[in-house]
């Protein structure tokens, strides 16, 4: 019994040695995990150290004094993005070359000499930086980052608000909250950049928002310029010069700051080189350039001003018009769009799109841009549709509170903005001076029959109308916007009677259907009289010129170029 009892207590005793062993052991081996994976940490956090004393004095200060120092891990994070064979293939640029290149290198400074004598206030108040991205490539998402916290007065950054566009990854942003001063907000379904935005300026906490694409590179005193001139002009929105960053090599290139933004018919952006008189206007270089439009993607803005303009047309969808939009209500609302030589921001332009369009790329664009025409381009929406013909039938939503937000801002008209801001558009080269309703009092002039010789008549106005829809060309001849050739004429010369739609004639000498703009008069050529509809139970006619102001005898047409 006792040997038995023995025998059990060595068993036990044994075991319990045995246990403690391998716990030990264990433990043992833990400890050295653990210690490896601090050697680990340790050693990329000193080569982070070491590479950021070196290349960057500044940005380590930055990030020391921030206390929550280095803790990210910059290779493993770019390591773990997602990598194809064809390094185009995802981002439309040389991921390869965005990845080896260094997050903090040196750049260029490409402002002008004068811009460094600039002396800012000390006051300047701080911005909130709002980034929005969809799958981008994690190199080029993080040096955007990194070089707006190493290339901006500390002070000067309230925060930086990354908005995840519903990205493959939710690592690609979520890592990027370890560090310092960054937000990360991620869509719970792709929206497109437009309400990502407004989703990021809704939060944003500083009384300054400065947006930027997910992939540019902030240069040397970018950031000062942009504040001071919003500090000094609430009412401003402002742009830097965008540099470009090369899609192959990812080399920095410094771009020409005698560009402004522009734009043709069909609402394509293009840079427009300013004209020499505008050059030689400008006695500083160093002073802001007013441009008709922004590129759109890197500006900043007073927040207060941005929400009272109306944010963004967040029906707007993905990608594309809405610096447009935000143009055309910056300047005919009360406000100015100006790019500030003095800073400087970096950009990848790419040549496609990488991401998808879930509605089409091209219906998400027309989409987009009917919504600007129908709401802010007043008359001259007619040109857009002449040139994208197959825009006229796509759906674009509904429209009311826009339009709405544009009455009650009592916005100016799109007239104003081509005279104003924008002189420089050329109109269609159709040749035609004059398009659109003919307008007399209160009536438009209406050619409803189709049957030549037809009599037109005064009706009231209607925007749908095609009949209603004329052209003044530069011959002199006023005929039908909608391809039947028929033009304006006097029936019987000899007798000067009745006002007459006709086939539109090729013959030089026949000068029946020419008519002569004289202030708000139509003179017919041949007959030196005026258009006139003060008999209108007798039709149109043409009577003596009167000389006074005779409302009977005053037309105007939607849109004249003179
Ligand atoms: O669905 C999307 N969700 C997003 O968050 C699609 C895009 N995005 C992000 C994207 O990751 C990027 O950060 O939105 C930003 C802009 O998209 P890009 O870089 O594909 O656009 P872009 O540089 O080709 O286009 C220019 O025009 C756009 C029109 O909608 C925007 O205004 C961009 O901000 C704008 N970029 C610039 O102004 C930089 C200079 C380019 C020029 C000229
Ligand atoms: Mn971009």
């Amino acid at each position: 019994m006792r040997r038995k009892r023995i025998i059990f207590l060595l068993f036990i005793a044994t075991w319990g040695l045995l246990i403690m062993h391998y716990t030990t052991l264990l433990w043992k081996g833990e400890t050295k995990k653990e210690e490896k994976n601090q050697q680990k940490i340790l050693r990329k956090l000193s080569n982070l150290e070491q590479l950021y004393e070196k290349h960057s004095p500044e940005l380590f200060r930055h990030l020391t004094e921030h206390n929550d120092v280095i803790k990210f891990d910059i290779e493993s994070y770019i390591a773990e993005g997602v990598h194809f064979a064809d390094p185009y293939k995802k981002h439309a640029f040389n991921v390869v070359a965005s990845d080896a290149t260094s997050i903090h290198r040196n750049i260029p400074d490409t402002r002008n000499e004068g811009c460094q004598d600039l002396e800012y206030d000390g006051d300047l108040p701080s911005t909130s930086i709002i980034i929005t991205f969809h799958n981008e490539a994690r190199s080029a998402l993080l040096r955007t980052v990194i070089s707006v916290l190493s290339r901006s007065p500390k002070e000067l950054i309230k925060e930086i608000i990354l908005v995840d566009d519903h990205s493959d990854n939710p690592l690609d942003g979520a890592l990027l909250n370890q560090l310092p001063k960054v937000k990360v907000l991620r869509n719970s379904k792709r929206e497109g950049l437009i309400r990502s935005r407004v989703r990021g300026a809704d939060v944003a906490s500083a009384n300054i928002l400065t947006f930027l694409d997910s992939h540019c590179e902030c240069n040397k005193g970018w950031l000062q310029p942009l504040l001071q001139q919003v500090k000094d002009d609430p009412y401003s929105i402002v742009s830097p010069v965008i540099d470009v960053i090369s899609t192959d090599s990812f080399s920095y290139v410094g771009a020409s700051s005698d560009l402004r933004g522009g734009f043709d018919w069909s609402l394509h952006f293009k840079w427009e080189p300013l004209t020499f008189a505008q050059r030689t206007a400008r006695d500083d270089p160093t002073k802001p350039i007013r441009t008709p439009m922004i590129a759109g993607g890197l500006f900043a803005v007073h927040k207060v001003w941005f929400n009272k303009l109306g944010k963004y047309d967040t029906e707007m969808d993905i990608w594309g018009g809405e610096n447009f939009e935000l143009s055309f209500r910056t300047w005919m609302c009360g406000g100015r769009l100006e790019i500030l030589p003095c800073s400087r921001v970096g950009h990848v332009f790419r040549k496609r799109h990488p991401y998808t369009f879930p509605e089409g790329n091209a219906n998400t664009y027309i989409k987009n841009t009917r919504r600007i025409a129908e709401v802010w381009m007043d008359e001259y929406k007619r040109f857009f549709y002449e040139y994208r013909a197959s825009a006229k039938h796509k759906p674009y939503g509904n429209v009311h509170s826009r339009k709405d937000l544009r009455e009650r801002l009592k916005c100016k008209s799109f007239k104003w903005y081509l005279e104003t801001v924008y002189p420089e558009l050329k109109f269609p080269s159709d040749g035609a001076t004059g398009y659109g309703h003919l307008k007399n009092a209160d009536s438009c002039l209406d050619s409803y029959a189709k049957v030549p010789p037809t009599i037109p008549l005064l009706k009231p106005c209607n925007t749908l109308s095609t009949t209603q829809d004329w052209l003044m060309h530069k011959d002199g001849k006023i005929s039908m916007n909608n391809n039947d050739n028929m033009c304006l004429a006097v029936a019987h010369i000899e007798t000067a009677d009745n006002v007459v739609l006709q086939q539109c004639q090729t013959d030089t000498t026949n000068n029946n259907q020419i008519w002569l703009r004289k202030d708000k008069f139509l003179v017919h050529k041949p007959t030196e009289l005026c258009l006139d509809s003060s008999d209108m139970d007798k039709g149109l006619i043409v009577n003596i010129c009167s000389t006074i102001n005779n409302p009977s005898q005053s037309w105007t047409f939607d849109i004249e170029i003179t």
